[in-house]
């Protein structure tokens, strides 16, 4: 799967590892950067899950995909082949990519797509990141099941600012559809209706034990009493922000978005879609078997959403009449199966108390409304199988799908670990709205929205459309005309109570197009995106390709500028590449544009993505040869042959 081809003595056993084989890796001596060759095959391969047999996507026949492990200061060269019926791009969520947007993948904003029986190399450096990040494909609705993790780490003889975890985990959460998600999407885009919800939320592939048929198959973390383990989890999910809890144990966030941050002790975790989080976690409760959890964050009122809960198990090694042996390693480093013999910790009742402690995120009104801190008991689905036997985990504590103050207070926590130099002063300023919008259209089958109408999307009032005959890069690099215009309103072209209920019915539809904001080299770009209340609001986990950038403050209600400037976090501010711009609210984010290209800047939800909400920035090349956009590789794939 994985080879070094180039580099002297070192050929890393850790390619082929899960991360049982992580300290061994540790262990080999320092080598100097490598070049790395992965080959990607994109097939069709049939999984079983929530008693189904069905055909999904996958790369190299695994779900999750294969985990890429790299070194800050490598060079990547990834050879995607597509056996698959759909066209297919990869994306490499959170590099830089620097000068090579010809590296980054979306779908008709970098390259056009792969076509069935085609291939296209990845060719990357990594330069200077190390962290948790992920791949995931960037074409169509591909990604529910295309998308695995990207591990970086430090550079050799760099060490790892924190005490070294004695192990490590990456926890990938995932939406599973019992229909091809093509078709689902494909529904939408004809009738005009958003799309229907998943039926699961998986955790390395699988929803636990309180889905049907799946409680055999539940992902299993071994840990041992006392060590400590790193849990990578990465919010891979289409369409649902989540929440993730532990039972029995606090987790301490360390990094976001492959970024070190400030320390902190939590008991629950949010993630957008297309967030990653750190967590160390250390082995401390009673031997035993403890749930990890997850499940919906919804933000906005009255929209449907996917409410089931997935389930993974933490499962102490050794103590208690549980195997001192792992479980085999599974590809994405989630080891599932042998989850043998009884914990010896009290059964779920003991839950509410261990997980609902002394945490500043417990709130009394999650608490309420949540099905789990009651003793709930074993899952009814979990009982059939035999090497399950004796009490049932422990559940951890979960917020309400409603519970905004637990989500705010768990992103407001999150600091870069030491006082930052923040650019300025910003040169180039964006304000746009995130939100919703309507289409009127004639009663009939393509008009299946709400009241009458098409769901979309916008930024400014704008529905980003994608090209089909060359991508924006191409376009951009070789000064194809009529691809797009360069027009992207920096202003929303009505100023209006953003925010209010009752936006008035005249503002609701958007405008399709395909506008991009030019960006001179090296200028500071500060941003503010604005939630809308069309039709509702909702948090939009927004994604700036090519960038991270720094979070100067978030805020709800309508962005005054004079009033919230006094909020800019100038010290300390995370760095990131997704934000959540809170439901209802705002979020002010700040780069300097070092990165010549075209980069797509999007909501992470694909729901709302593919009703328009994007665009891209267009920053154009600086006066060195190193300030410009590179010469595209000779394999590029073309549109039309
Ligand atoms: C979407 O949901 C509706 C209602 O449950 C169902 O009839 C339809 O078949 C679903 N479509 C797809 C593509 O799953
Ligand atoms: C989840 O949603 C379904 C369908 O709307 C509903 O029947 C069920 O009661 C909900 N379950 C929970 C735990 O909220
Ligand atoms: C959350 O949902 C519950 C039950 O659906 C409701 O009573 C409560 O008002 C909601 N809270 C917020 C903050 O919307
Ligand atoms: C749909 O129309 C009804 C009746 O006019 C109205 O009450 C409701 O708010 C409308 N919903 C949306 C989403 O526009
Ligand atoms: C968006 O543009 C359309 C067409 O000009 C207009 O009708 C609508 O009011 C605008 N909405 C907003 C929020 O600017
Ligand atoms: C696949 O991509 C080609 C452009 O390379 C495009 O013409 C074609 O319509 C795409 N097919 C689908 C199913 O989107
Ligand atoms: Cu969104």
């Amino acid at each position: 799967m994985a080879t070094t081809t180039r580099g002297p003595v070192t050929m890393r056993l850790c390619f082929f590892s899960a991360a049982a084989l992580f300290l061994l890796c540790f262990l080999l001596p320092a080598a100097v950067a490598e070049e790395r060759f992965y080959e990607f095959v994109v097939q069709e391969t049939l999984v079983k899950r929530l008693c189904n047999t069905q055909k999904i996507i996958t790369v190299n026949g695994q779900f999750p995909g294969p985990t890429i492990e790299v070194y800050d200061g490598d060079t990547v060269a990834i050879r995607a082949v597509n056996m698959a019926r759909y066209n297919v791009t990869l994306h490499w969520h959170g590099l830089r990519q620097l000068r090579n947007g010809w590296a980054d993948g979306p779908e008709f904003v970098t390259q056009c797509p792969i076509r069935p029986g085609g291939s296209y190399t990845y060719r990357f450096a990594i330069q200077g990141q190390e962290g948790t990040l992920w791949w995931h494909a960037h074409s169509s609705w591909l990604r529910a099941t295309v998308h695995g993790a990207l591990l970086i780490r430090p550079r050799p003889g760099v060490p790892y600012p924190f005490p070294k975890p004695h192990s490590e985990f990456p926890v990938i959460l995932a939406e599973w559809w019992r229909r091809d998600p093509i078709a689902v999407l494909r529904q939408s885009m004809i009738t005009g209706a958003p799309p229907n919800v998943s039926d699961a939320i998986l955790i390395n592939g699988q929803p636990g034990d309180f889905l049907e048929c799946s409680a055999q198959e539940t992902s299993i973390i071994p840990v041992a009493a006392g060590e400590t383990t790193l849990l990578r989890i990465i919010n891979a999910a289409m369409n649902t922000e989540l929440f993730v809890s532990l039972a029995g144990h606090k987790m301490t966030v360390v990094a976001a978005d492959a970024m070190y941050t400030k320390p902190f002790e939590t008991t629950v975790v949010l993630l957008g879609p297309g967030q990653t989080t750190d967590v160390l976690v250390t082995a401390h409760a009673a031997p035993g078997r403890y749930y990890l959890a997850a499940r919906a964050y919804a933000s906005a009122q009255g929209v449907p959403f996917d409410n089931t809960t997935a389930t993974a198990i933490f499962q102490y090694k050794g103590g208690a009449g549980c195997p001192t042996t792992a479980a085999g390693a599974g590809a994405a480093g989630a080891v599932a199966g042998a989850g043998v013999g009884a914990g010896a910790a009290g059964g779920a009742g003991a839950v509410a108390g261990a997980g609902a402690g002394a945490s500043t995120f417990n709130g009394p009104t999650g608490a309420g409304a949540n099905t789990f801190n009651g003793p709930l008991g074993r899952s009814k689905y979990s009982g059939g199988n035999p090497g399950r036997a004796g009490p049932a985990p422990m559940l951890p504590y979960l917020p309400a799908y409603n519970d905004t103050n637990t989500a705010t207070a768990f992103s407001n926590s999150i600091r870069s670990p030491a006082p930052v130099k923040v650019p300025g002063p910003v040169t180039q300023e964006v304000f746009t709205t995130v939100g919703f919008g309507l289409f009127n259209c004639r009663p009939g089958p393509f008009c299946q929205g709400p009241n009458n109408t098409r769901f979309g999307a916008s930024m400014n009032n704008v529905s980003f459309q994608l090209p089909n005959t060359v991508s924006l890069l191409q376009a951009h690099y070789h000064h194809i005309p009529g691809v797009f215009t360069d027009d992207f309103p920096p202003m929303p072209p009505v100023f209006f109570d953003f925010t209010s209920q009752n936006v008035p019915r005249a503002l609701w539809q958007p405008v399709k197009g395909t506008k991009l904001y030019r960006v001179k080299y090296g200028a500071v770009v500060q941003i503010v995106f604005q939630d809308t209340g069309i039709f509702a609001a909702e948090e939009h986990p927004m994604h700036i390709h090519g960038y991270h950038f720094y979070v100067l403050a978030t805020g709800f209600g309508n962005y005054d500028p004079v009033r919230d400037a006094h909020k800019f976090n100038l010290v300390d501010p995370p760095s990131r590449n997704t934000i959540g711009v809170p439901v209802g609210g705002w979020a002010v984010v700040r780069f300097v544009a070092d990165n010549p290209g075209v980069w797509l800047v999007h909501c992470h939800i694909d729901a709302h993505l593919t009703g328009g909400l994007g665009m891209a920035l267009l920053v154009e090349d600086g006066e060195a040869e190193l300030e410009a956009t590179m010469a595209p590789p000779l394999d590029l794939p073309l549109c039309v042959l």
